[in-house]
């Protein structure tokens, strides 16, 4: 019988101390119910030591990112108030594993979503859109995992910055990225990436969450997948995101 309980302590533990940890396999190997279970559980003790929960990230919803991964299936996770980085802020190496970051679409919520509903009514329920960086952090030794692994250590979720906000009719189909560092450009994109439009993002976000409970509640933010491979992080650099048409966000890393 696995003890669902400790893994979250296990997986807790490693995030809060950016400590690497080794995969569960064998006996320990966790299947999705069981993986979002110990995510539910992570994420009640960050709750219980004072965090809030301000919304939901989803993961691997980019063939690249697939790829990079080596896992084929989208993934969701839980995002708390303290993994927010203001927009021109700065990281800390130290509280990371091995950080990376990815340009995303961020989604703001003004109404509550949750089941199988149409990319419209999905739409009919944003307050507002922002371009968005999400920096992950699996806890696993060298990023490698399995699917149970990576949705019970909350789908890498560490942090993510949002720049301005734009009005829900903002089309952000299919706008072009450059992720740069220091100025120098490390990857490109399109939005049309995540899951052919981010719209799709959310629509399985409010149907995944459902899946466990849960709604998109207004006022939460929900970040809708990386439309790049993640780049890894390196102590000084300066990040910044530039979407077509809806501006850039941007953080440092501290030295
Ligand atoms: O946000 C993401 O797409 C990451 C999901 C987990 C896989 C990873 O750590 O790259
Ligand atoms: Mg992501």
């Amino acid at each position: 019988m696995k003890d669902l309980a400790h893994i979250a302590q296990v997986v807790d533990e490693a995030a809060r101390s950016a400590t690497a940890i080794a995969q569960f396999d064998g006996d320990n190997a966790l299947n999705l119910d069981e993986a979002y279970a110990v995510q539910a559980m992570s994420i009640a003790r960050r709750l219980d030591r004072g965090e809030r929960r301000v919304g939901v990230k989803m993961g691997l919803t980019s063939r690249q990112k697939m790829e990079q991964v080596g896992v084929s299936e989208v993934v969701w996770g839980r995002l708390t108030n303290a993994m927010r980085i203001e927009e021109g802020g700065a990281l800390d190496m130290a509280n990371y594993v091995h950080p990376r970051v990815e340009p995303e679409i961020a989604y703001l919520m003004k109404k509550p979503l949750s089941g199988d509903v149409s990319p419209l009514e999905a739409l009919d329920a944003v307050e507002a859109v922002a371009p968005a960086l999400e920096i992950i952090d699996s806890r696993y030794e060298n990023f490698k995992f399995a699917l149970g692994d990576v949705i019970a250590d909350n789908a890498s979720s560490s942090g993510f910055v949002v720049g301005n906000w734009h009005a829900p009719s903002t089309d952000v189909a299919n706008l072009g990225i450059i992720l740069k560092f220091d100025g120098r450009p490390v990857q490109m994109g399109s939005t049309a990436a995540i899951l052919g439009n981010p719209i799709r993002s959310l629509v399985a976000a409010a149907r995944m969450v459902a899946r466990w409970g849960e709604r998109l509640e207004p006022g939460s933010i929900v970040m809708a997948g990386g439309a790049t491979a993640a780049a890894p992080l390196a102590a000084g650099v300066h990040v910044c995101g530039e979407f077509q048409n809806v501006g850039n966000v941007e953080f440092r890393v501290a030295s």
